[in-house]
C-alpha cells in the first residue's frame, strides 16, 4: 500500500494555487493509500507570524482540509507541532545537510530576499526549511508526496538527505517520490503572471483565496492581467496571463489546452474570463459552505486530537530507528 504524506502551511488564507496544486490532489489518495495530511505550522514560523493569527489559521486550515473532502476516517489529519518528532528528526536532518546546498534552494533565495527587504533580517529557519520538510515526510516512511511543481527542488533535497542518511547510518528511511498533478497545475499570480500565486502576496488582486465570495472571484478574474493579442492561446513566454487562466480552466474542467483554444477561437477574452470565473466559483462554493459549518466546532478538535495520536504512533517508530542508527541514545 502506498504511504502518502503532504502538508500546507497556515501562513495565510489558502489560494487557488494551494488548492489546484496540492489540496485537491490529496483527496483521491485516501481511498487507496495510508495518508498523513499535516497542517505544517512549524514551517509557517520560518517567517515572523502573529501568534493569535497563526493559532486561528492552523484550526481554519484543518477545517478547510476536511471541507475540501478529506475524511478523518480514511486519512490521518493533524497539526505538525502536536507531534514533537517532526522537530526532533528535523534537527537530525539539519545536522545531515550542508549550508551550500541549502543556500542554493530557489525558494530560500526568493523568500530570504523578500524578508530582508521587509524585516531587515533573514530568519535562519528559512535556510533550514528543507531539512524540516524532509523530516516530515521521512517520519511516515512515505513513498509518495503530492505537492505542487514549485516544491520539486525541496523534494529532490529530501531524497538526497534520506539517501545520505541511509548510506551513512543504515537503511532507516524510505526514499520518497514526488507526485505532481498532470500538466503541473502551477497557478500564477493574476497580476504578475510570471510569478506564482502565493497566499502571502500583499496584492489582493493577484490571488484568489479559497474562501473568497463568488463576487470577489469574478472581479479578480475580470481584472487579471492578459495582453493585447485578444487570442486565447497557450504560450507561457508571450501570453503568460492568458496561459495561466487556461491552466486554471484546464485543471478544473479537465479540458486540454487545444480544446480550450478551439472553444474560444476568435472570441477575445471576455467570454473566456467569464467561463474561467464560473468554473472557479462552482468548484469552490461547496467547499466554502462546508467550511462555514465546521470551523470552530468541537468536532474539529476531536479529529485533530485523534490525528495527532495516530500520527505520533507511526512517527515514533521511525524516530526511534533514526536515533539508534545515529547513536543518539544511552540505553
Ligand atoms: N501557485 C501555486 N500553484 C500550484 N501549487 C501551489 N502550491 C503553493 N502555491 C502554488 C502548493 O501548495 C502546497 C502548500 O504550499 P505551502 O503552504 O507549504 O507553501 P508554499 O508553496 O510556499 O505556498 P504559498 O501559497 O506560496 O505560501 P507562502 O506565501 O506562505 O509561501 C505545496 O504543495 C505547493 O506546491
Amino acid at each position: 500500500m502506498d504511504v502518502i504524506f503532504s502538508g500546507i502551511q497556515p501562513s495565510g488564507s489558502l489560494t487557488l494555487g494551494n488548492y489546484l496544486g496540492a489540496l485537491k490532489n490529496f483527496i483521491p489518495f485516501q481511498e487507496t493509500a495510508e495518508c498523513y495530511y499535516c497542517v505544517v505550522n512549524q514551517h509557517a514560523i520560518t517567517v515572523p507570524q502573529n501568534p493569535a493569527l497563526l493559532h486561528e489559521r492552523t484550526r481554519n486550515l484543518a477545517a478547510l482540509y476536511i471541507a475540501a473532502g478529506m475524511d478523518p476516517k480514511k486519512a490521518t489529519i493533524f497539526v505538525q507541532s502536536e507531534v514533537p518528532e517532526h522537530a526532533m528528526l528535523g534537527w537530525m536532518m539539519i545536522c545531515s545537510a550542508y549550508v551550500g546546498e541549502m543556500e542554493r534552494m530557489t525558494q530560500y533565495k526568493s523568500k530570504a530576499q523578500k524578508e530582508e527587504k521587509k524585516e531587515g533580517f533573514i530568519p535562519l529557519g528559512l535556510l533550514t526549511y528543507p531539512p524540516l520538510m524532509a523530516a516530515d515526510i521521512l517520519l511516515y516512511q512515505a513513498n509518495l508526496v503530492p505537492v505542487g511543481e514549485d516544491q520539486r527542488q525541496h523534494m529532490e533535497i529530501t531524497r538526497d538527505l534520506a539517501e545520505r542518511f541511509n548510506r551513512k547510518y543504515g537503511e532507516v528511511f524510505t526514499i520518497p517520490e514526488m507526485w505532481a498533478p498532470q500538466g503541473g497545475a502551477r497557478v500564477m499570480s493574476l497580476q504578475e503572471p510570471t510569478g506564482k500565486m502565493s497566499k502571502s502576496d500583499d496584492n489582493e488582486w493577484a490571488t484568489i483565496h479559497m474562501l473568497d465570495t463568488a463576487d470577489v472571484i469574478v472581479k479578480k478574474i475580470k481584472k487579471a492581467v492578459t495582453d493585447s493579442l485578444a487570442h486565447v492561446h497557450y504560450d507561457k513566454a508571450n501570453q503568460p496571463g492568458v496561459s495561466n487562466l487556461m491552466s486554471i480552466h484546464s485543471a478544473i474542467s479537465g479540458k486540454t489546452f487545444e480544446e480550450i483554444e478551439t472553444m474560444y477561437d476568435g472570441q477575445g477574452y471576455g467570454t473566456f474570463k467569464k467561463d474561467v470565473a464560473d468554473l472557479v466559483v462552482e468548484e469552490l462554493s461547496p467547499i466554502r459552505s462546508r467550511y462555514d459549518e465546521l470551523t470552530g466546532t468541537p468536532e474539529l478538535d476531536a479529529i485533530l486530537d485523534d490525528g495527532a495520536v495516530r500520527a505520533r504512533a507511526k512517527a515514533r517508530v521511525t524516530y526511534e530507528n533514526a536515533i539508534h542508527a545515529m547513536g543518539l541514545y544511552r540505553k
